[in-house]
């Protein structure tokens, strides 16, 4: 349970200090929701679930936060699947009236950064449309929620469809459309489908954010 300054109250799952602010492993949610649902936050803080932005905001007025992706891939017959990260040390979402804009820098980790390019974007989904493309709708387009810049930098789209398998069954003119990471994993996908990662699509992501 966390008790903010702003007298908010509210249960969240930890992880040795983590709070889970999004979780992915079955593809039992949609989360392909409303600006509404994301205000809320959706599903189950123990089974998958998007904590929700009203919470986060809450979050990121009592202490200054560092996040952690995790990514967990599906792995084959002879290698088992594999977990790698990526930390930020710096994590900010602004508030409502800045369309939750991210805030994010300071890359350590496994899984290479495919965040840095959503710095100062706003968050999009289907039906509220704040990316930099004038021409376009890419929460709409991809099917997913995210801070969207334009098309010609996408590197991270972990709000976009689980697939159950390594391999996004979601095609059209642009891919990135499942759970995709730009700088991993290079070498478990046909070289067909592997430009970019486009294709791929994680069996787990985790985002977690820990107070500094
Ligand atoms: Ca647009």
């Amino acid at each position: 349970m966390v008790h903010t300054i702003n007298n908010k109250r509210f249960a969240v799952r930890c992880e040795n200090g983590w709070i889970i602010m999004a979780h992915r492993y079955d593809g039992s949610v949609d989360f392909d929701r409303t600006w509404e649902d994301y205000q809320e936050g959706f599903g189950d803080i123990m089974d998958e679930h998007f904590l929700g932005f009203n919470k986060i905001v809450a979050l990121m007025l009592n202490d200054r936060f560092k996040a952690r992706f995790e990514l967990t891939s599906w792995g084959n017959e002879t290698t088992p699947g594999e977990m790698r990260y990526a930390q930020y040390d710096r994590f900010e979402i602004g508030d409502r009236k800045q369309n939750y804009t991210l805030i994010i820098d300071g890359y350590t980790g496994t899984a290479g950064d495919s965040m840095n390019s959503y710095t100062n974007k706003q968050f999009s989904t289907k039906d509220n449309d704040h990316d930099d493309f004038p021409g376009g709708h890419c929460a709409k387009d991809s099917f997913s929620p995210w801070w969207y810049g334009c098309y010609g930098i996408y590197q991270a789209n972990l709000f976009g469809t689980y697939a159950d398998g390594p391999i996004c069954p979601v095609t059209g003119s642009y891919s990135y459309k499942c759970i995709f990471w730009k700088a991993w994993p290079k070498d478990q996908l046909p070289e067909a489908i592997i430009v970019n990662n486009q294709g791929y699509s994680f069996k787990e992501m985790k985002i977690k954010l820990k107070p500094l």
